[in-house]
């Protein structure tokens, strides 16, 4: 996919009767189910989910078209105090998105009480000076009375300052989604398309198989280490003779011990990996593809803003 200027101006995009489109941010805490809900909205698994916080690193733009409207939903990293230089990164990149948006879709876990941590978020897409659109999300598991009480906490948190509209919904069953949709689509300014009608995600394929990589290594990896994982991709070779290309990664770790629990016994733990990261690939991407990976060890790579700058991290 080209960038979206380009395909505006270039011509490039069709989405031919569109009459309102946008850039929605979709913001939150870490685990509140962002990612989850854009994939749920597009229908098609473009950002990679898992249950452990943190689990989007890079922003991802999937395109949604609903009616005669294009959504650009802008899926966040999740948002708390940096640890490290990796957090600040993504932290600064969450705050820069606010300026080239037209809305923010604020989502909140509702298995949480709102505490600190949501008051600083609250603060944050506040003073992106965007119109706010609340979803309190994963009422899958909240009794009709909770849903009250978080809606009453919100609304105090929130005292006088403004916001569009609270839907209460769930990522997972989808209730409440298409109420939310249209809250935000009658908030898009009126104009024409900037994505073409079979775009789905605006993100390169190496980018997207990095991703699948690290979706696939924090699903069988325990605990503490998802954190200390990040994935590259070294090679892409077309393959010859209309065969599978070839895509070689790197899945990096901090420590010596840790690559025989990536790599687990007898290989097991990285065939897995493997295995899932490839089927996901494939379906994901529509073509077959021959996928090596290998580990690596970098010494707190989290903290080094060169590496992580040529990680695209
Ligand atoms: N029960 C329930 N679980 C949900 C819902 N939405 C998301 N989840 C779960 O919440 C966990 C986190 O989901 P993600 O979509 O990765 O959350 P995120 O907000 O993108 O997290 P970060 O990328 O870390 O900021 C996953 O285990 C999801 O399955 C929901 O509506 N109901
Ligand atoms: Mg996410």
């Amino acid at each position: 996919m080209t960038d979206p200027i380009d395909a505006f101006f270039g011509g490039e995009a069709s989405g031919s009767d569109v009459s309102r489109s946008g850039f929605v941010a979709v913001a939150g805490r870490p685990n509140a189910g962002k990612s989850t809900l854009v994939n749920h909205v597009v229908g098609h698994h473009v950002a990679i989910v898992s249950p452990i916080a943190q689990t989007t690193r890079r922003i991802v733009r999937a395109v949604l078209r609903r009616g005669d409207a294009q959504l650009i939903l802008v899926d966040l990293p999740g948002s708390q105090k940096p640890k490290d230089r990796m957090t600040q990164r993504m932290q600064r990149a969450v705050e820069g998105s606010f300026s080239d948006v037209d809305l923010v879709l604020w989502v909140i876990d509702g298995m949480d009480e709102p505490g600190a941590g949501e008051r600083r978020v609250a603060d944050m897409v506040l003073a992106a000076r965007r119109p706010v659109v609340i979803a309190l999300n994963k009422v899958d598991r909240l009794r009709p009375e909770q849903i009250m009480q978080r809606i009453v906490a919100i609304t105090e948190l929130l005292g006088d300052r403004p916001y569009e509209a609270l839907v209460p919904i769930s990522s997972i069953t989808g209730d409440g989604v298409d109420a939310l949709l249209d809250e935000l689509v009658q908030r898009l300014p009126e104009g024409p398309a900037w994505f073409g009608d079979d775009d789905v995600v605006d993100m390169r394929d190496e980018e997207r198989i990095a991703e699948y990589v690290r979706e696939a290594t924090l699903s069988h990896l325990r605990e503490e280490l998802p954190h200390a994982t990040a994935v590259t991709v070294d090679d892409m070779l077309d393959g010859t003779d209309g065969g599978p290309d070839s895509v070689h990664c790197t899945i990096w770790v901090e420590r010596e011990s840790q690559v025989g629990i990536v790599v687990g016994s007898k290989g097991a733990g990285i065939r897995d990996v493997g295995i899932a990261a490839r089927a996901m690939i494939e379906t994901q991407l529509g073509r077959s593809i021959h996928l090596e990976l290998r580990v690596k060890v970098r010494r707190r790579w989290r903290d080094d803003e060169t590496w992580l700058a040529r990680a695209g991290l």
